[in-house]
This record gives structure tokens, C-alpha cells and sequence, in this order.
């Protein structure tokens, strides 16, 4: 691990210690069906509760580089906790699934599908619970790389999600020959798709070629009552944002049995 990949705050040595202190905490983030609104899944996101600075995001100590063995480390930490966290779930009725960031990099990753059968396994948790979002915005992995990945996860039962759609440079290539369940409308459209016509042509756009490419699709960053309703209006299947759920620490005080799926 070069020094080039940890981050410029914190160093690789002081992250490590964070995941062997019990620092590094995974908060979630409800993803809500429309209209009825009930809880589909719960987005997993790292957090650092640090002994001096406090709460801290993943800007500001992710490295840069998430293909680094560091960013590997915390990947993996991140994808244990989550199904760790959904098998307890299930195990206490509550039918909601979790959706875990990896980069693309990562996906492509030929041990990935073995790593993720084995924590699937060991956790008892049945494979659909889990969505991998694979951020599009940085996406530099060869297709075909990806296109085995997807179809690795899809024969294990695991769904996939591109997250930040439209915001890539191959957005529209990314759909051609890849199999991806889900995809998450960045929020830059959706916070556009209030004011500005165009991104509410692009929101609706994208809604109905995922669509009619069987897809799914989220609208993320909802952080309005009208963005929410906008979004309804497009057709959009699922909602995540401010407006209906902050991310926050659900375990152990989570104990509800209420509107999951
Ligand atoms: O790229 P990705 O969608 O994985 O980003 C997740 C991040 O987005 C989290 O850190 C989360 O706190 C943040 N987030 C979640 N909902 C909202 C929202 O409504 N508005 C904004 N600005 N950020 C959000
Ligand atoms: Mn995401």
C-alpha cells in the first residue's frame, strides 16, 4: 500500500486501528417503495466515529484510490457488517434487504462472487437481500470484466445496481450488454428536475429506458416534499433522501417490525 493511497487527513495505519477499535460504523439509509412506501432495503454507509474529530463522512478519509489494498480493507469491511446486519434483520422478521457500494474496480474482482457466496453462507443470509451499487461516475473497469461480474452475481442471486446513473461518460454503453437489476437516477437530476426542464426530461428518460429495459429504478437525494412528489409523478419504483430517512445507526436500538416489505 503506497502512501499515495491514503488519504491526505488520515493515514492507512490510522484507519486500520479505527476498523480494530470499534471507530468504523455502518449507518443506513431507508430505500422506500413508492407509493405505498413501505422500506425495500436499507442502503449501508461507512461512517468513523472518531475519538477527537467526531462523526466523520467517507470524503474525508476514503483514499482516493478504492482499488488500493486499503480501500479493499474497508470494502470488505463494509459488505461483513452489512450482511451480518441483514441476516439479524431477517432473523428479527424484518424483510428488508441492503444495498452496499463497490467500486467498479472491485466488481470486477474475479473473487469477488466467491468472497460474497462465503459471507452470504456464513451469515445465513439468502442472496436476493443483498444489492451491490456500483458507482458509474468513475467507472475505468473493461466492459467485458464488468459483464462477467454481473453475470457471477446474478447466477449467486445477488442484484446489481448502477448508482449515480447518468453521470458516467458511457452511461447509455454501460445498458447495452450488462445486466444490471436497479439503477439509482443521480440526484443531480433530481434536485434539477424541480426547476429545470431538462432534467426532467432526462429523469423521465432514464425512468423509462430502464424501465423498459426491466430494470427498476431509484431517485436518490430526495430531499424535498415536491422532489418526492415529482419523482412519483415520473414513475420512478423506488425513493431515498433526506426528506424520508437520514442515515443513521440502526443496531442495536432498531428493533421495529413496522412497513418492510
Ligand atoms: O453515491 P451514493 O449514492 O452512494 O452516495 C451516498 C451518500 O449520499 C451518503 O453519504 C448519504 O449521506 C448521501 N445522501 C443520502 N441522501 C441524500 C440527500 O437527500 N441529499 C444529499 N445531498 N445527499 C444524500
Ligand atoms: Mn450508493
Amino acid at each position: 500500500m503506497s502512501d499515495s493511497t491514503a488519504t491526505t487527513l488520515h493515514s492507512a495505519i490510522e484507519l486500520l486501528e479505527a476498523i480494530e477499535d470499534d471507530q468504523l460504523r455502518l449507518h443506513y439509509q431507508a430505500i422506500f417503495t413508492v407509493p405505498a412506501r413501505r422500506i425495500d432495503s436499507f442502503e449501508a454507509l461507512l461512517r468513523w466515529q472518531h475519538p477527537v474529530h467526531g462523526l466523520l463522512l467517507p470524503m474525508s478519509f476514503l483514499p482516493a484510490d478504492m482499488d488500493s489494498g486499503l480501500g479493499w480493507v474497508l470494502t470488505n469491511f463494509v459488505l461483513e457488517e452489512a450482511v451480518r446486519a441483514c441476516a439479524n434483520w431477517q432473523r428479527s422478521g424484518i424483510r428488508a434487504g441492503v444495498s452496499v457500494n463497490v467500486s467498479p474496480g472491485r466488481l470486477a474482482d474475479e473473487f469477488l462472487p466467491e468472497h460474497l457466496a462465503e459471507l452470504l453462507d456464513r451469515f445465513e443470509l439468502d442472496a436476493r437481500w443483498l444489492t451491490i451499487e456500483m458507482t458509474e461516475s468513475r467507472c475505468d473497469v473493461d466492459a467485458d470484466d464488468i459483464r462477467r461480474a454481473c453475470v457471477a452475481l446474478a447466477s449467486l442471486g445477488v442484484r446489481l445496481s448502477i448508482d449515480d446513473f447518468g453521470t458516467g461518460e458511457a452511461t447509455l454503453t454501460r445498458l447495452r450488454h450488462l445486466q444490471f437489476d436497479q439503477v439509482k437516477i443521480d440526484r443531480c437530476f433530481v434536485a434539477g428536475a424541480v426547476d429545470d426542464a431538462t432534467d426532467r426530461r432526462i429523469a423521465s428518460f432514464a425512468t423509462d429506458l430502464a424501465h423498459s429495459l426491466g430494470m427498476t429504478v431509484v431517485a436518490e437525494g430526495v430531499e424535498t416534499s415536491e422532489m418526492l412528489d415529482l419523482v412519483i409523478d415520473l414513475g420512478v419504483d423506488l425513493v431515498q433522501g433526506f426528506h424520508l430517512h437520514r442515515p443513521r445507526e440502526l443496531e442495536p436500538h432498531w428493533r421495529s417490525r413496522a412497513t418492510c416489505r
